[in-house]
């Protein structure tokens, strides 16, 4: 089997997406994310100009070897931009080969170790009272983990809190919004949000929460220690990680399970991480970390460390990333939990799937490949739009983490 094209569909059903098609001489074709919120066409432009005219002829089986032609070979490495392309390559490669062989990649990857993969919602709202409801519509859906955010007493807007009444998106079409921040308001605020959520909704819920990056690791270890009556399934994000070791003192002073990785895009973002047992989850994710040969390599990794999986998850990351995180999680041992916020009716019309969600777990479907497509007719009539994710400033103008 030979790649006869490789090319790209760029496409705004409700939010953009990048998606990589590959095709070959025996008319089978495998699908791949490429999306990067708010930097898509870098991406776009590094797949068509530098990366697509190499796959022409190429055996589409030597997933490892192509995988390494493009990490090795273009000498410079890692990246979000690098490893989005790499991974988007990687996906279709692995697509094809489920379809060529005619069986589901869970089945690649060694087959399933559970019967369902565990995936958490979002819940929200601009107030204790709010979020409580939220979190309790979600478990009527039949969500036994959900994340929860809150909006913050004296500040007008916040991370994981919608604007307006349509339903939470990270990223805004127009230039880039900013919002205000106040670590100390939000430290008072968020223990009595989940103090609150453990007294109407009991202890049989798995709780999360996103600190989004926006506290220093003293403060963070605060939060956590302030956070363990309510027994989180995960405090996400509590710093940037740029800085490993911030982790250690985080560790050193609270119980409170800790996940991130979000935005890493190569094994080595958490290789101290892992080894010093300074997390108990990786959030890395298919598309921005390089791909399933990339991430099978990191959680193998982690399971020596006893730190399992909780792959990100939210909208911008397309339906095929979703699929290809629903077969990951069904194989791998260390599984722990997949994000699930659910794209719009639009978008899973672009994107027909496989994958279904009951009871509180997700299932991939039994198809060939990945189980998911891309209806580029439908496609068409969303045009990409230039969008953003916001900025946040501290009270006195000073920008920050948002
Ligand atoms: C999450 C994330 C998102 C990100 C977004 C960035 O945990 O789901 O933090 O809300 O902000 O995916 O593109
Ligand atoms: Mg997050």
């Amino acid at each position: 089997m030979k790649i006869t094209s490789a090319r790209l569909i760029i496409c705004s059903p409700d939010r953009n997406f990048v998606t990589l098609k590959i095709e070959t001489d025996e008319g089978i074709y495998g699908l791949g994310d490429a999306t990067l919120n708010g930097r898509e066409l870098a991406v776009a432009s590094y797949l068509s100009e530098h990366v697509c005219p190499c796959l022409i002829g190429r055996d589409p089986s030597q997933i490892e070897d192509i995988w390494q032609y493009l990490y090795r070979g273009a000498y410079w490495r890692r990246g979000p931009v690098t490893m989005t392309a790499i991974a988007a390559v990687d996906v279709a490669l692995w697509d094809i080969k489920g379809k060529a062989l005619n069986t589901p990649v869970y089945n690649l990857l060694g087959g399933k170790s559970r019967d369902g993969v565990m995936v958490y919602a979002h819940a929200n709202g601009r107030d204790i009272d709010e979020t409580v409801d939220s979190v309790r519509k979600e478990m009527e859906l039949g969500y036994i983990a959900v994340r929860a955010q809150s909006g913050i007493p004296g500040m007008s807007g916040t991370y994981g809190v919608p604007k307006g009444t349509k339903a939470y998106e990270p990223a805004e079409r127009g230039l880039p919004s900013e919002s205000l921040w106040s670590s100390e308001r939000y430290l008072r605020a968020a223990p009595k949000l989940f103090e609150r959520l453990r007294v109407e909704l009991g202890e049989d819920v798995h709780l999360l929460h996103d600190v989004h990056h926006r506290l220093t690791p003293i403060e963070a270890a605060r939060l956590g220690k302030a956070l363990e009556p309510a027994n989180l399934f995960w405090m996400e994000d509590p710093v940037p990680a740029e800085l490993q070791e911030g982790f250690k003192l985080i560790r050193e002073h609270t119980t409170t399970p800790i996940a991130t990785g979000e935005v890493f895009n190569s094994f080595w973002d958490a290789h101290d991480l892992i080894r010093n047992q300074w997390i108990d989850y990786l959030r890395m994710t298919i598309v921005h970390g390089g791909g399933l040969t990339a991430l099978k390599k990191a959680a193998d990794f982690a399971a020596i460390y006893h730190v399992r999986t909780g792959c990100h998850g939210a909208t911008d990351l397309s339906p095929v990333t979703m699929a290809a995180a629903l077969h990951f999680g069904l194989s791998i041992h260390n599984f722990g939990v997949q994000e699930h916020m659910r794209h719009s009716a639009l978008t899973d019309a672009v994107f027909p799937h496989e994958y279904t969600f009951s009871a509180g777990y997700m299932y991939p479907g039994d198809k060939p490949g990945l189980g998911v497509d891309i209806d580029e007719t439908l496609a068409a009539k969303y045009p990409y739009e230039r969008a953003y994710l916001p900025l946040a400033r501290k009270l006195d103008g000073t920008l920050t983490d948002w």
